[in-house]
């Protein structure tokens, strides 16, 4: 309850922020997107961790205008960067279910996207298979009305929602990110290696990005990279920052 009553206060309190996190070209070894990530910086609690406070804000609805603010501050953000002369970059929101199925939502990002003049198809909604496959037939007509936008999808924690092949070719999505566990041993663990490459070659077979998320190590890298995935994101090349730390890394490379 007391997380709950912070929860409701947070965004008037200001104790709301996003950090970003680049991927990387595996082949060019260059930034060419970022993904936004929530945090929530509490009076007194300090940093309460997103694993905690989204579940509640996804039962209590409050999920929603929190997403709204994410939405607009990612974009508003990404067309900063952009008029500061750095380089256009894909900018990825992650969604939860209850925004995902928010009557609003497609509404709400026309207006964010008019508003803040972001191109369409630099934002990128990150959502996970769980989510698609509750209920497949209404997420491809979500997701279709997505794609009319111009925006990109991408299949966040692929792999742990066990959608076939079959129904892969049936969304309308552009990327998908390899789940972390089966990246965290992919050094090692010869399962791991088997399903990452599945994945790598579905995505080619499909013409989807394949993005692997929680890179920590050289090793993983280097088999990612061997094994053709067309990007990365990790710890191993850069944690979530905020955006003028992220600012930093582009400029660093240009
Ligand atoms: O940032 P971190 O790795 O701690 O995120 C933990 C979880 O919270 C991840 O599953 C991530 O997708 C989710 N998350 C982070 N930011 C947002 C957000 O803005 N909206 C939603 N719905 N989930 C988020
Ligand atoms: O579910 P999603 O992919 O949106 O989760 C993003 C979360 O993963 C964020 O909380 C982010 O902080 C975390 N994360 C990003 N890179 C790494 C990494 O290399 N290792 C680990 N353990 N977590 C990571
Ligand atoms: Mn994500
Ligand atoms: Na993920």
């Amino acid at each position: 309850l007391t997380l709950e009553t912070g929860l409701r206060r947070a965004m008037e309190r200001e104790e709301m922020a996003l950090q970003y996190q680049a991927k990387l070209d595996l082949r060019t070894g260059r930034i060419n997107g970022v993904e936004a990530l929530l945090r929530w910086n509490h009076a007194q609690l300090g940093n309460v961790p997103p694993a905690t406070f989204i579940p509640i804000a996804e039962e209590t609805g409050l999920i929603v205008p929190i997403g709204k603010w994410v939405l607009r501050t990612a974009c508003a953000q990404a067309m900063a960067w952009r008029r500061q002369g750095l380089p256009d970059l894909h900018i990825a929101v992650n969604m939860s279910a209850r925004q995902f199925h928010d009557p609003q939502l497609l509404s709400d990002l026309e207006a964010i996207l008019a508003e803040t003049g972001l191109p369409p198809q630099l934002l990128e909604l990150e959502i996970t298979e769980g989510v698609i496959i509750q209920n497949v037939d209404q997420a491809i007509r979500l997701l279709t009305s997505m794609k009319q936008l111009g925006l990109r999808i991408a299949i966040d924690d692929f792999g742990t929602g066990y959608s076939s092949l079959g129904q892969l070719k049936h969304f309308p999505v552009d990327t998908l990110k390899v789940d972390r566990s089966f990246v965290r041993d992919l050094a090692t663990n010869t399962d791991d290696q088997a399903i990452t490459t599945a994945i790598i070659a579905m995505g080619r077979t499909l013409s989807l990005t394949v993005v692997a998320e929680g890179v920590e190590t050289e090793a993983q890298e280097h088999f990612l990279r061997e094994n053709a995935c067309d990007e990365m994101q990790g710890f191993y090349f850069s944690k979530p920052v905020d955006a003028d730390t992220f600012a930093g890394l582009l400029k660093g490379q240009t």
